[in-house]
């Protein structure tokens, strides 16, 4: 079945279509076989958390859009899921922040790399960083720490989605502003983002972009707050509760 095939009443049209391009993305040597595991993943987190953006979810992105406005090297990292998934949102959210777009992989290979890269252009990008693979993410060994010295490594503020606990407590050290998107509440990751949103990236990269947009005539004095008034720990624990604390009672039986 191919995705204009799925039935758009199907009650599990988004996943299936998620499914979809996740699959489509490993076909077109896109995405590593690992992010099929990472994506059965975050499918359990999401169901848990009822398929919906909770409401500390939709602050973050807010939050995100603000510290995005703020920044003066924003670089939103691409890996293989991101680039299968949400490629059109992704390069959506960069315009409208102005941020850099870079390709950086956690199974690194210079094939790959091109791949999304080229797919990414496909989708409108003007430029993507991460093929000259000439800077470094300080404290990981050589393959996964590859960035480019002009994107990742010079970046005040770097969004990333899906990234493994270790790439982003390197970050974090190296003082990066960290915008993490990941629906595990527990994972390391969005622990140590400053801003965590804990939301499927195919709601939340568009969201993070519509935010933007209705804060683009903000005063940098009003973005500021935005910023400050955001509660990252709040953000986790509203998650934590909602996937420990929901109820299947309320959702539709047909949904499975
Ligand atoms: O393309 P590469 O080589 O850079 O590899 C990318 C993956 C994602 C395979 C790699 O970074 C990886 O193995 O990641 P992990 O450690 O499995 O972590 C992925 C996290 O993303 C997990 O916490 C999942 O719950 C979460 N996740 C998966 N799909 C989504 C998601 N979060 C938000 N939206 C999703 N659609």
């Amino acid at each position: 079945m191919t995705e204009t095939e799925i039935p758009e009443d199907h009650p599990r049209y988004a996943s299936l279509v998620t499914r979809h391009r996740i699959e489509a993305g490993v076909e077109r040597g896109i995405t590593s076989k690992q992010g099929l595991i990472a994506q059965g993943r975050g499918e359990a987190f999401d169901y848990l958390l009822g398929e919906r953006t909770l409401p500390s979810a939709d602050d973050a992105a807010r939050a995100a859009a603000a510290t995005l406005l703020l920044a003066d090297r924003p670089v939103i990292s691409v890996n293989g899921n991101v680039a299968a998934l949400a490629p059109a949102e992704t390069v959506d959210l960069a315009e409208a922040v102005d941020a850099d777009l870079e390709v950086n992989l956690f199974n690194h290979t210079d094939e790959r790399v091109r791949r999304i890269a080229d797919h990414l252009r496909d989708h409108g990008a003007a430029e993507v960083k991460g093929l000259a693979g000439d800077g470094e993410i300080s404290g990981l060994d050589h393959a996964r720490g590859v960035v480019d010295a002009d994107g990742i490594e010079a970046a005040d503020v770097v969004v990333v989605p899906l990234e493994d606990g270790d790439r982003a407590a390197a970050l974090d050290a190296m003082g990066k502003t960290e915008i993490v998107i990941d629906l595990n509440p527990g994972s390391r990751s969005p622990r140590t983002a400053d801003v965590p949103i804990l939301d499927n990236l195919l709601r939340a990269v568009p969201n993070v972009t519509e935010h933007a947009r209705d804060l683009a005539d903000a005063t940098p004095a009003e973005l500021k707050r935005v910023v400050d008034e955001f509660d990252a720990d709040a953000a986790l624990d509203a998650a934590e509760a909602a996937i420990r604390e929901g109820s299947f009672a309320d959702r539709d039986a047909d949904a499975e």
